[in-house]
């Protein structure tokens, strides 16, 4: 854990003074953004070569190499019409400067982005939620370590009842976390798994109990039918605990996890946002996206498949990894 981490828990992240270029935090961060990050600076240098000033095509270039980066079409002409009026204002006009005024004016953008609801120390629920193999269970695996390296005392539910490899696996990374699972057979209720897990949950002070839910969303009624089962044993069991639903996001399936996320907003509201796989992924400019036009908080950034692999999503620092130097 990093100092970083440490001043996290106790300071609001709206007050948080941001040093993007320090510790472990950055190099999980630039490691995975690292693919968009190479692709879309080609891009732009590739836009700019040869030209002295942003004149309107070089600046609708721009715009292209942004959209290519998954950060959404209406963002990215928003970005590229705030650097056109500082060109106007007969600043930013310097080429050398474009991608430090991109970082400023990203970052900018997303500081005004839906914030994830503040941590309050009180115990809490986590409904992860999201499609077959988005990566929901080793998203919960991450999470874990990071409470359990906050001194959070954490136990799992294996809500995912579907498939018995799902409990395997969620148990799996139990034993190697040193984390109790709650487990019932497969194709058992679960919300009745929940149940079980919160009687365990308060029987032993536990701090935070991560559900892990099956993936399937193809039948919409069926899905909210049991998130809301699942709430009202959550209500009745955990009086005066948080409770939050998490929407796991795949950033490799670009637009595609855009409208996966707009069906489960139908179905359930969702607190906050972890994109997974930021690592394999040229898009990773699907962040600014889910930020901006689907009004989600993005709260953490999946950067590889071990349990480390979890970064906080910081504007500042995003959007320096992204096109910063
Ligand atoms: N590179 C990379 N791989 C990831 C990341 N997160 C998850 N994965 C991999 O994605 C695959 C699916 O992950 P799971 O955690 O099983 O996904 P799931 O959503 O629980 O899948 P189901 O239970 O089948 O719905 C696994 O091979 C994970 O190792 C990430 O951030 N980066
Ligand atoms: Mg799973």
């Amino acid at each position: 854990m990093t100092d970083r981490d440490d001043q996290a828990l106790e300071i609001a992240p709206e007050a948080q003074i941001e040093e993007p270029k320090k510790g472990g935090f950055w190099k999980k961060l630039k490691r995975g953004l690292l693919m968009t990050h190479t692709e879309l600076i080609e891009k732009i240098d590739a836009a700019v070569e040869g030209r002295d000033t942003l004149d309107p095509e070089t600046l609708e270039y721009l715009e292209e190499c942004l959209i290519s980066a998954d950060l959404g079409v209406e963002t990215s002409l928003e970005l590229v019409e705030n650097i056109q009026k500082e060109v106007q204002k007969g600043q930013g006009g310097d080429i050398v400067m474009l991608r430090k005024r991109l970082v400023d004016e990203i970052a900018i953008l997303l500081m005004d982005a839906p914030k994830p609801p503040l941590e309050t120390g009180r115990p809490r629920v986590t409904l992860v939620v999201g499609v077959n193999g988005v990566g929901k269970t080793t998203s919960i695996a991450k999470l874990a370590r990071r409470y359990q390296s906050r001194g959070r005392r954490v136990l799992l539910a294996a809500g995912d009842t579907f498939r018995a490899a799902a409990v395997e696996q969620l148990s799996l990374w139990g034993e190697r976390l040193g984390i109790e699972v709650v487990k019932q057979g497969q194709g058992a209720d679960p919300a009745a798994v929940v149940f079980d897990a919160l009687q365990a949950a308060r029987a032993r002070g536990v701090d935070e109990v991560l559900v892990d839910t099956a993936g399937r969303l193809h039948n919409k009624e069926h899905l909210m039918r049991e998130l809301e089962k699942i709430g009202r044993v959550v209500d009745r069991e955990a009086e005066g605990w948080e409770r939050q639903t998490l929407l796991v996001l795949d950033a490799t399936t670009g637009q595609n996890a855009l409208s996966q996320a707009q069906k489960f907003l139908e179905a359930v509201p969702v607190d906050l946002v972890l994109l997974s796989k930021l690592d394999g992924t040229a898009k990773g400019g699907m962040a600014v996206a889910v930020a901006r036009d689907l009004r989600l908080p993005v709260a953490y950034l999946g950067v590889g498949e071990t349990p480390d692999d979890l970064v906080e999503f910081q504007p500042r620092a995003f959007a320096e990894a992204l096109v910063g130097g």
